[in-house]
């Protein structure tokens, strides 16, 4: 009897990314070494109630805008080369390559923390209370401004960021800790992608671990992932996949790594046949109308905090 030969792994990304939007590498990193960068990028800094102006600070000058890290003010610089644990593991770039093809580019990478409710002053919790995207960005201390918080964020594609662009890109996601169901896991929509780029909010209706989707005249049926997991677990999604997390249930923050990598110049690359098989528009010119003119929630609605 000849055995079947296992699908090399950027066989599965590709294909994965075809039929969910989703490529889950496992727990693929290593744990000694994710360990060792997270108490690095933890020493010497506040976490807790010392992140956030009071609430009088706030109010005398607010800024929405602008309050996540970018280049000079990131918490990852200076950690170029601890980062190659991720960046040459060879599953993650046989999977980045697949998709994205030779010569694929870094867009973004960052620190991303999951904010406990316990560190949260209670004059910012009734203000965020409800709100779709809670990026506590405008609330943190400048100099904090380094790594993105968040206390939840409604499904939504990382598209959002990107008016105008198209879903050339993904997202690759690490969690340098393990990450149980307190502690703020992603929540993917397997399928979600293929309705193509979508105004934020999303009209989404759960039905058990099924939400129904629908954007521009068109319907899906996604399937709920949630994404817990150990200490090196690497995951990655396309910019159309409807992923969210609810607020960090924990005692204790949950911090990840955020890349953003786009298709390269290469004649052929994975992403190519998974963007060909979508059905609604690659990209859009508006594409949220949760933000008031200054930045600000102007709607109050949450469907992953419901899940
Ligand atoms: O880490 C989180 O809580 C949310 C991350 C997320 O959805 C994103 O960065 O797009």
């Amino acid at each position: 009897m000849t055995l079947a030969k296992p699908a090399p792994a950027e066989t599965t990304a590709v294909d994965d990314f075809a039929r969910a939007g989703v490529h889950l590498f496992g727990e693929v990193l290593d744990a000694d070494a994710c360990t060792a960068l997270l108490a690095d990028l933890k020493a010497g800094r506040d976490w807790g109630e010392g992140l956030f102006l009071s609430e009088a600070e706030f109010d005398a000058d607010p800024q929405y805008r602008g309050v996540n890290p970018r280049p000079g003010r990131n918490l990852l610089e200076g950690y170029e080369a601890r980062l190659k644990l991720v960046e040459a593991n060879p599953a993650i770039v046989a999977g980045l390559t697949a998709l994205l093809g030779e010569g694929y580019v870094l867009m973004d990478r960052k620190v991303v923390c999951g904010v406990p409710a316990s560190v949260i002053p209670d004059w910012l919790k009734r203000r965020i209370a409800g709100n779709p995207v809670n990026n506590l960005g405008a609330f943190v201390k400048p100099r904090y401004r380094d790594v993105t918080y968040f206390y939840g964020i409604d499904f939504h594609q990382d598209l959002i960021d990107f008016k105008g662009r198209e879903a050339d890109f993904l997202t690759l996601y690490i969690y340098l800790a393990p990450v149980a169901k307190a502690d703020a896991p992603l929540f993917l929509l397997e399928g979600s992608h293929r309705l193509g780029a979508s105004v934020f909010p999303h009209d989404l209706v759960q039905q058990g671990e099924t939400w129904r989707y629908r954007s521009g005249g068109r319907e899906a049926l996604t399937t709920q992932r949630v994404l817990t997991g150990g200490t090196g677990n690497a995951a990655m999604w396309h910019a159309c996949t409807l992923h969210g997390t609810q607020p960090d249930e924990a005692d204790h923050e949950r911090i990840s790594l955020r890349y953003l990598l786009a298709r390269g110049p290469a004649a052929a690359a994975g992403i190519d046949r998974v963007n060909a098989a979508i059905e609604g528009p690659l990209a859009l010119d508006e594409i949220r109308v949760d933000l008031d003119a200054a930045g600000a929630a102007r709607i109050k609605a949450n469907s992953v905090n419901q899940a």
